[in-house]
């Protein structure tokens, strides 16, 4: 078929289905170092359950008059029925949920509005970088429709050089976070489903031809080399790209090959990253008048037997697992400065190690991780039973795991890339998360891959991990609630635990729900008594699993979850954190702080 006519065939396709198929442009990483302007701040919205402002009456897209097109409404002799002027603002970055009572359950459409002034310059070309909107965001720019983007913790940007004038230009977002069976995640979780331009806003000015994407790391099979390479973007794509390493003596001038990529390899001995000496290294790569910087450091990260190796040496994992819910505020969390609440608690507890849960945090929690020394289980939300045989679905997935990895590939503490959580068994499930496997070490061969699995009681009190997808993983990782969903805490004194393969074990969760302050019996669900309890026995019986490597307890805060309903317990909030919503820690966080401390000196 002649190119041209598909082209008619497919836009003719994509108008009759309703729907956008505009594609966003390859993401542009480490937005901190570019050259920007910050779209955060008070936007206009409109909640608009009916989607009212993208269907007509007969449900189809509107052609004309959508609220996308961001008309004033002036002239009172025409009929409009929306008016983003007078109507009611939020802040981006953040949900929705929490800055307006009545939206606090809110599910569905609100339409958000920035109208920004711009001077157009004529060497440069414009990125829209939105770091992630949950969940589906359909995007305008002075009227047109330029794209959608489907996936709610993932960064996504679009060009826009050209359709930006001088003076004022307008932004216009519909974000949708209603929940779908077909969506990663699906219908089902136990987390609050925010919704909103929950991260930042940004556009990017780059010159004509620019670094839009790099990697820089040690080789996976030799740890005295630097490996990577840098990915040009632009018309000119033969420019000389230089990487410096100062502090090592670093410096490579790359000719790019015919589709702007250059690859490099330079010897070199770095002192290695980790958690006591999280040693990060500048780097500068310069294309033309343009200078990107990056703080990269260097490990090596393997599996032997049933021990995880950092630098070549073995490594507990002193875990917890954290939501991406600020403390104290119990909001989607999206500045440092609340990521650093979280981080610095974990490190109060002896932490070197969080498992970022259940989707890609901000970037920035992942960045700080690192200069704290702490390494990073990074996951994305292929959560319970979503939709294996839908092939939609896997792609989905899919880009949500490519643009974490392409996101993060350059930050050493991530160790371990997690494809799911409790997904079950079966044959569809299996293909399904093989090929996720498969494609997260196409992009990363370096680092291990996991998922959080379940545990199997195999007869009474033997406990193991019988699932077929371990095959695939590089550590048996799992969840287990022996003493919580699973009996009482004093079951934990009766099981024993038997794997059959040799790698790396991984308890990803454990633990039981506590409301701060309320005492009572060993056994009374819900007391911080119960919770310290259950944390003890425990321990002790993770100190009979062979082969243990880490384990990251359920979880770090009390967060909000829909699924939690006793009043005046739960209040909507899941319990099981080891600090409260309002940052009291609970005894059972001073269980896990004395253990880590023992680890940490037995591991020296
Ligand atoms: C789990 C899930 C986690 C839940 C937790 C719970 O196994 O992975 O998302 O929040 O249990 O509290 O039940």
């Amino acid at each position: 078929m002649k190119k041209k006519f598909r082209k008619v065939l497919l836009l003719l396709a994509v108008s009759m289905a309703g729907v956008t198929l505009a594609e966003t442009t390859p993401q542009i990483i480490n937005v901190e170092s570019r050259q920007t302007i910050s779209l955060d701040g008070l936007w206009k919205t409109i909640v608009d359950p009916f989607e009212n402002g993208y269907y007509d009456y007969r449900r189809l897209p509107l052609k004309k008059g959508g609220y996308g097109d961001d008309v004033e409404y002036t002239d009172k002799t025409k009929l409009q029925e929306y008016d983003f002027a007078t109507d009611r603002t939020l802040f981006v970055p953040g949900d929705w949920n929490t800055q307006r009572p009545e939206l606090y359950y809110y599910e569905g459409t609100v339409w958000y509005r920035n109208r920004f002034q711009y001077q157009v310059k004529n060497d440069k070309r414009v990125f829209l970088h939105f770091a992630a909107v949950n969940y589906e965001a359909i995007v305008f720019v002075n009227g047109k429709e330029i794209g959608q983007h489907i996936g709610g913790f993932t960064p996504f940007n679009f060009e826009v050089t050209g359709l930006l004038k001088n003076g004022e230009n307008s932004l216009v977002v519909k974000v949708d976070n209603k929940r779908k069976f077909e969506a990663v995640p699906t219908v089902n979780s136990d987390w609050w489903n925010y919704g909103g331009i929950t991260r930042q806003v940004t556009l990017i000015e780059t010159q004509k031809t620019f670094v839009r994407d790099y990697y820089i790391q040690l080789k996976k099979t030799d740890k005295n080399i630097i490996n990577g390479w840098v990915q040009l973007d632009g018309n000119q794509l033969n420019k000389t790209v230089k990487v410096e390493i100062p502090e090592l003596k670093i410096t490579q001038q790359l000719t790019p090959d015919a589709k702007g990529y250059a690859a490099f390899e330079v010897k070199a001995k770095p002192t290695f990253w980790t958690p006591e000496n999280p040693k990060l290294y500048k780097v500068n790569i310069t294309v033309s008048d343009e200078v990107m910087t990056d703080e990269i450091g260097f490990r090596t990260i393997e599996t032997k037997g049933n021990q995880i190796i950092l630098n070549g040496k073995q490594v507990f994992l002193r875990g917890v697992c954290i939501h991406e819910e600020a403390a104290f505020r119990n909001g989607r969390a999206y500045s440092k400065e609340e990521d650093l609440v979280l981080l610095n608690w974990a490190k109060e507890m002896g932490c070197n190690f969080v498992r970022l849960a259940h989707y890609p945090h901000n970037e920035q929690m992942v960045r700080q991780a690192e200069r704290l020394g702490i390494m990073v289980w990074s996951e994305i939300p292929v959560y319970w039973t979503i939709q294996w045989t839908n092939p939609d679905t896997y792609k989905n997935a899919e880009a949500q795991l490519t643009d974490n990895i392409t996101r993060d590939k350059n930050r050493t503490n991530i160790i371990i890339w997690s494809i799911a959580n409790e997904t079950p068994h079966g044959a569809a499930r299996l293909d399904f998360l093989t090929r996720l496997a498969t494609k997260a070490r196409e992009l990363d061969p370096v680092r291990l891959v996991g998922a959080a699995m379940e545990k199997e009681e195999v007869k009474p009190g033997l406990m193991t991990l019988n699932d077929e997808l371990s095959k695939v993983m590089d550590v048996l990782s799992f969840n287990q609630y022996v003493g919580w969903y699973d009996g009482l805490p004093e079951k934990c004194d009766r099981v024993n635990w038997t794997f059959t393969e040799q790698k790396p074990i991984i308890i990803t969760e454990f633990g039981g729900g506590a409301l701060y302050g309320l005492r009572g019996g060993l056994t009374e669900h819900f007391t911080e008594d119960y919770q310290e309890d259950l944390y003890i026995r425990s321990v002790n019986m993770f100190k009979r699993i062979p082969g243990l490597a880490g384990t990251t307890p359920w979880i770090l805060k009390d967060f909000r979850s829909p699924r939690r309903q006793v009043r005046d317990v739960q209040d909507d909030f899941n319990r099981k954190g080891l600090i409260s919503d309002k940052g009291q820690k609970k005894k059972a966080f001073f269980v896990m702080k004395k253990w880590y401390n023992e680890l940490k000196e037995q591991y020296k």
